[in-house]
């Protein structure tokens, strides 16, 4: 190679997209010794980042995707941090032209699933090899260390993976919170998980913040109290510590700030997303759909006003537990410190709940989808980093790993479902006294808590043996001739009953013969 070649293809990766996201991996990148040539459509922004932020590092500004491309070692690798839907695909077409066979191509947006794996597919029948990744974290992760989660095609990960790998966040010491996840969509699949369990987890908080206010009456710096104490139990998480933060955060004139933002809430798709796909597997994954609806509900703040002067409920203080009612003050002191116990079980049991349907839906999809996932892997990726990251994923990596699963015959054996670990049941069993108590409150003095009841209901689905669909089919069976199948007789036989004896005998399978 001659000296000038050598100057010219220095740059171990490239990154097109210098939003705050872009910008922020870039310098983590640049921190760990990586050279990272940097692209952006509007090349003024190039110029702008090279003069400020990334004044002087190792960072290399390109105002083309030919100069761009012509600055990187091979196999190149390419990064790509813009916004997910049509500009990926424009960009795709742009990078290829300049590329050789084996070069790579990332996509570290909030790509949808189905895209990415189509885009593998593509990039593959071309010779260049692609990867769709999560990246988890926000500003800061991507600064300092985010969850990385990758998917795509496999023979590119031995070469990203000493670059994510450095970048990502780190837990026990040393620990990347980056894996390789799987094949085609699988990084951007199970980054759409990790999303949609954080519309969750959000949610769980919210209505426990609006007990303590409605029920309890509680102020924000008594509930920041509340909060500071949470985080250093079994609920210690990221969210839960930001939920202190915010309401310890005073407006100019020294007022609560929480208390003076609208309660409208935003949401850019990819909580919709899961339910959508749980939609399509057929698993219910009912506390994120709360969530999502819960959203939806917020957003319509001029119909609830409306709706508010006429449409009446119980009111929500809870009698005797707000300990500002002055008769038996210390009694009721007690009796509500035990009430925020149960606050605090009801948010830890539906969160348990909550995972155990995350993981019920990345089954599915990885049966679905044909891919090999590694549950306790990817608890791991979300230990650190992301938003989601809490101390009880650490638990959650100990289920899957068989280390206190709930058969100990093997090691190898595999976790059906979170609810069954030793652990996690042994925690709902510990919890459910309270959370009952929360979701029976709560519905008695008419606060509502979709996220914390639909958790309550979907344990006691599934811890039945026998649900009431027998006359769900009966009635099937009636007005549709679906057919039904009977406890006396083996699985897989079908019956059809002249319910009315005006119908005839033919069953609605036959028609579709
Ligand atoms: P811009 O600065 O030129 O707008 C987040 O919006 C990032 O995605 C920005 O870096 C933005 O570039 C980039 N982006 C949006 N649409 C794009 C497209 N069609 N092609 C390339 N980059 C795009």
């Amino acid at each position: 190679m001659t000296q000038q070649a050598e100057t010219k293809s220095q740059a171990d990766i490239a990154l097109i997209g210098l939003a705050v996201m872009g910008q922020n991996l870039i310098l983590n990148m640049n921190d760990h010794g990586y050279t990272v040539v940097v692209f952006n459509r509007t090349t003024s922004k190039v110029d702008d980042f090279i003069a400020n932020e990334a004044k002087g590092t190792n960072i290399i500004g390109a105002h083309s995707i030919e100069e761009m491309v012509a600055k990187l070692k091979r196999p190149r690798k390419i990064m790509m941090l813009v916004k997910a839907g049509a500009p990926v695909d424009e960009l795709i077409d742009q990078i290829i032209p300049h590329l050789e066979k084996g070069d790579i191509i990332i996509d570290g947006g909030n790509s949808f699933f189905e895209d990415t794996a189509r885009r593998v597919k593509y990039c593959e029948s071309k010779g260049f090899l692609y990867v769709g990744t999560g990246v988890s974290g926000g500003e800061e992760g991507a600064r300092h260390g985010p969850s990385i989660m990758p998917g795509g095609s496999p023979t590119a990960w031995p070469f990203v993976k000493d670059i994510f790998q450095a970048i990502s966040a780190k837990v026990d010491g040393d620990t990347p919170c980056c894996e390789w996840v799987g094949e085609n969509g699988a990084g951007h699949y199970v980054k759409m998980i990790h999303n949609g369990i954080e519309y969750g987890d959000m949610q769980l908080i919210c209505e426990a913040y609006n007990i303590m206010k409605n029920g309890l009456e509680m102020d924000a710096d008594e509930m920041h109290q509340v909060f500071a104490e949470w985080n250093k139990g079994e609920l210690d998480s990221y969210l839960i510590e930001i939920t202190r933060d915010i309401l310890a955060k005073k407006d100019d004139d020294g007022l609560p700030l929480v208390d003076k933002i609208l309660d409208t809430a935003g949401q850019k798709g990819t909580g919709k997303w899961t339910v959508l796909s749980s939609q399509e597997l057929g698993i219910p994954i009912t506390l994120i759909a709360e969530a999502v609806y819960s959203r939806c509900v917020s957003a319509l703040k001029d119909e609830r006003m409306k709706a508010s002067k006429k449409l009446k409920g119980p009111r929500a203080l809870i009698a005797g537990l707000t300990g500002k009612s002055g008769v038996n003050s210390q009694k009721n002191l007690e009796k509500k410190k035990k009430f925020v116990q149960d606050i605090h079980d009801a948010l830890y049991a539906s969160k348990i709940i909550s995972y155990a349907q995350g993981y019920m839906l990345m089954r599915a999809a990885a049966k679905e989808y044909d891919w090999k996932l590694n549950y306790g892997g990817i608890a791991l990726m979300w230990r650190g980093g992301c938003i989601i990251r809490s101390r009880f994923l650490g638990k959650i990596k100990e289920a899957f790993d068989g280390s206190k699963s709930f058969s100990k015959k093997s090691a190898k054996h595999e976790l059906d479902n979170l609810l069954l670990d030793d652990y996690f049941h042994g925690e709902i069993k510990r919890c459910q006294k309270g959370w009952r108590n929360i979701v029976a409150t709560a519905a008695k003095k008419g606060i509502p808590v979709p996220a914390f009841s639909t958790a309550l209901a979907f344990y006691d689905q599934y811890r039945s043996a026998v649900l009431p669909a027998n006359l769900l089919q009966a009635q099937r069976d009636y007005f549709g001739a679906h057919t039904y199948e009977r406890i006396d007789k083996p699985r897989g036989e079908f019956f059809h009953t002249d319910w009315t004896g005006h119908g005839g005998d033919t069953s609605s399978s036959t028609y579709n013969a």
